[in-house]
């Protein structure tokens, strides 16, 4: 029997997705790709799931491409097909879900690993894991939003020097860079990032959303056009039942109970 490619876990309210090839470090092939699409796309539609955490099996989180897995085609394939069908969507994807994104980055995140975990909102990494831009060792270019997203997180002169180099970052080296938000004990890792998806879980999902969104737009706007989108997303946040919640339970001094519902 053929092993799931990722696996599922269902909680009250959130979900949780393993990448599952551990004897490939969760290299990505087609199968994967296909699986991790379809569960993304179905837990973005579900409104009962209201955040998801994403990591690997095994001692790896995942080494990018595997490999192995080459067209058998003559003359040399066409990568930028593969970027187009499978890792571009995936980023786009988790940059456009309606919920937040965590990521258990368990061990090594190397090539489109390491950029598929920096897409994530919030990254968590045990502290044995590293974070590879592999590309350069195999002559390609890093994809997968990583030329995107690793400047805008570690600056410039990081950025390059990783991505030329392909050095190998500490999880506790990326806390300090703010390249993710924190790096744990190798241990804690799973209790840790699965209390931080509960917590999200709870919250106004529809804030997070509009929140999440005006962070990704913040990149290429200008402060005059992120002020107009400031103004138009408090306009849909303030018509949301948990505002009206948040408010009613600051007022009488209790806890909120957000639905993350639109209306
Ligand atoms: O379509 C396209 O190609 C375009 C898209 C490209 C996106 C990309 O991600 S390109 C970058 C691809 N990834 C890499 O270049 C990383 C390759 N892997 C490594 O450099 C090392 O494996 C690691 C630094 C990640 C980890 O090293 P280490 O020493 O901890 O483990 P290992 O012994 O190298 O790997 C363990 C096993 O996983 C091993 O298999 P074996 O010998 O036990 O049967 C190894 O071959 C396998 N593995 C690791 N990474 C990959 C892989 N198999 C296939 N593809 C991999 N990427």
């Amino acid at each position: 029997m053929t092993e799931e490619a990722i696996l599922q876990t269902r909680e009250p309210g959130w979900a949780m997705i393993t990448l599952n090839r551990p004897d490939r470090l969760n290299a990505f092939n087609r199968a994967m790709h296909g699986a991790l699409a379809d569960a993304l796309a179905a837990l973005d539609a579900d409104e009962s799931c209201r955040a998801v955490l994403l990591t690997g099996a095994g001692r790896g989180f995942c080494a990018g491409q595997d490999l192995s897995d080459l067209d058998a085609g003559d003359g040399p394939p066409d990568l930028g097909d593969t970027i187009e069908r499978f890792y571009n969507p995936l980023i786009r994807r988790l940059r456009g879900m309606t919920k937040p994104v965590v990521c258990a980055v368990n061990g090594i995140a190397a090539g489109a690993g390491a950029n598929v975990a920096l897409a994530c909102d919030i990254v968590l990494a045990a502290r044995s894991a590293k974070f590879v831009q592999a590309f350069s060792k195999i002559g390609l270019v890093p994809d997968s939003g990583g030329t995107w997203f690793l400047p805008r997180l570690v600056g410039d002169a990081r950025a390059r020097a990783l991505m030329l180099l392909a050095e190998p970052v500490t999880a506790e080296q990326a806390e300090g860079w703010g390249m993710i938000w924190r790096a744990v004990d190798d241990a804690a890792l799973l209790a840790e990032a699965r209390a931080l998806t509960v917590r999200l879980a709870a919250m106004p999902t529809q804030g997070l959303a509009l929140t999440r969104q005006a962070l990704t737009q913040s990149g290429a706007n200008t402060l005059d056009a992120q002020l107009d989108l400031e103004r138009d997303f408090q306009r849909q946040a303030g018509r949301t039942p948990d505002y009206a919640e948040g408010v009613r339970a600051f007022l009488e001094k209790r806890s909120p109970m957000f639905t993350g519902r639109k209306a």
